[in-house]
């Protein structure tokens, strides 16, 4: 019997998301086999634990009781306070299902390390990069990788000197997206049709972060394929997303769901595989573990180019990342329960190793 804990909400925008997707994978995790410790976040950053803090955090009401972590010495680990005094909270695996900022960049990961705790999905290292839209292209890149034409540039560059980077940006041609470096959704993310458009874009990124990236609008069909291992990857078949908007904005990809998915895409012969293959060393590339889902574009000259890679992806019952596992033949139940081997393994790998030298 593990005690596994669900860390959930945060102060994300897409707290809601993680709260959908934290009840579904509390659902397919065995109950028999299991322990499930719901852990909420709540959007001031309050951590709690109990089975009503989820219901609470819908309410926005707290509910359960608080949880403190210990970082140094004997016991450290997960404390959760109970009728005025704090005691261990045992915890033996955490499935992080947290967007973005402290969730998904690897923060989270790199304090679970610290806590010698197995978590669901990469570590330190893959999360960083590929939440930094930035770094993941310049690695894609100098990989080898099919990356469109995109520039990156910080706000310091900006101030600085902006006719030079407004320079390379029009090089590129319009229509261009703008994006924040480091948001994991599309918050703060607009397309340019002509110079006027792209400095108000680029004004509108630089509220959400010091870092943007700005990409070539390509004419191209959306692909995604679902990556699932440590070392010999699985990957699904692949999917397409139509989208309902203009372009796939955060209200399209997550609450008006005017966007359709077609399982599997219909594509011209060669294409999947080609995907599938792509969709492994982008995985590898980035050193992902456990999961990702590979977002890719298929052009009219009909050429595939990585987008990005998810390492947290959307994971309720109608999001694409388990529906094309399902479509491969992969129950939820049994992804779930994939997820915990593949971390308990690698944690396991990982304390073998020598620290002494
Ligand atoms: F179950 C996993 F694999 F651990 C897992 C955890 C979290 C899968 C997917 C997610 N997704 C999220 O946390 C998110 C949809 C809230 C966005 Cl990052």
């Amino acid at each position: 019997m593990k005690n596994i804990a669900v860390i959930f909400g945060g102060k994300s925008g897409e707290h809601e998301v993680s709260l959908q997707s934290a009840k579904f994978i509390m659902e397919m995790i065995d109950k028999e086999k299991h322990n499930v410790v719901p852990v909420g976040i709540s959007k001031d950053g309050q951590w709690y634990t109990g089975d009503d803090v989820r219901e609470g955090l819908l309410n926005k009401e707290l509910r359960g009781k608080p949880i403190s972590i210990k970082l140094f010495g004997k016991n450290k680990g997960f404390m959760v306070k109970e009728e005025d005094s704090w005691r261990e909270l045992d915890i033996d695996l955490v499935f992080p299902v947290l967007h973005g900022t402290y969730g998904e960049d690897g923060t989270l990961q790199g304090m679970l390390d610290l806590l010698n705790i197995p978590y669901v999905g990469s570590g330190v290292l893959g999360s960083s990069v590929a939440m930094d839209k930035g770094m993941m292209k310049e690695v894609f890149k100098s990989q080898g990788l099919p990356v469109g034409p995109y520039v990156v540039f910080n706000k310091y560059l900006w101030d600085n000197e902006q006719e030079n980077q407004v320079n390379k940006m029009e090089e590129l041609g319009y229509p261009l997206f703008v994006k924040p470096a480091n948001l994991g959704s599309s918050v703060g993310i607009s397309k340019a049709k002509n110079r006027e458009q792209l400095l108000a874009a680029v004004e509108e990124a630089f509220q959400y972060d010091l870092k943007l990236v700005v990409e070539k609008g390509l004419k191209a069909r959306e692909l995604e394929c679902s990556v699932l291992g440590n070392d010999d990857l699985f990957v699904s078949t692949v999917g397409e997303i139509v989208p309902g908007n203009e372009f796939y904005d955060y209200n399209a990809k997550y609450i008006d769901d005017n966007s359709e998915i077609i399982i599997p895409a219909d594509l011209p012969e060669g294409v999947e595989g080609q995907v599938q293959e792509l969709a492994k060393l982008a995985f590898k590339g980035l050193d992902c573990l456990g999961l990702s889902r590979v977002d890719f574009f298929f052009d009219e000259d009909g050429k595939v180019w990585i987008n990005e890679v998810n390492t947290l992806p959307g994971f309720t019952s109608i999001s694409m990342y388990p529906k094309l596992l399902e479509a491969s033949g992969v129950t939820a139940k049994d992804l779930v329960k994939m997820l915990i081997d593949l971390a308990l393994n690698r944690h396991g790998a990982m304390n073998k190793l020598r620290r002494d030298y």
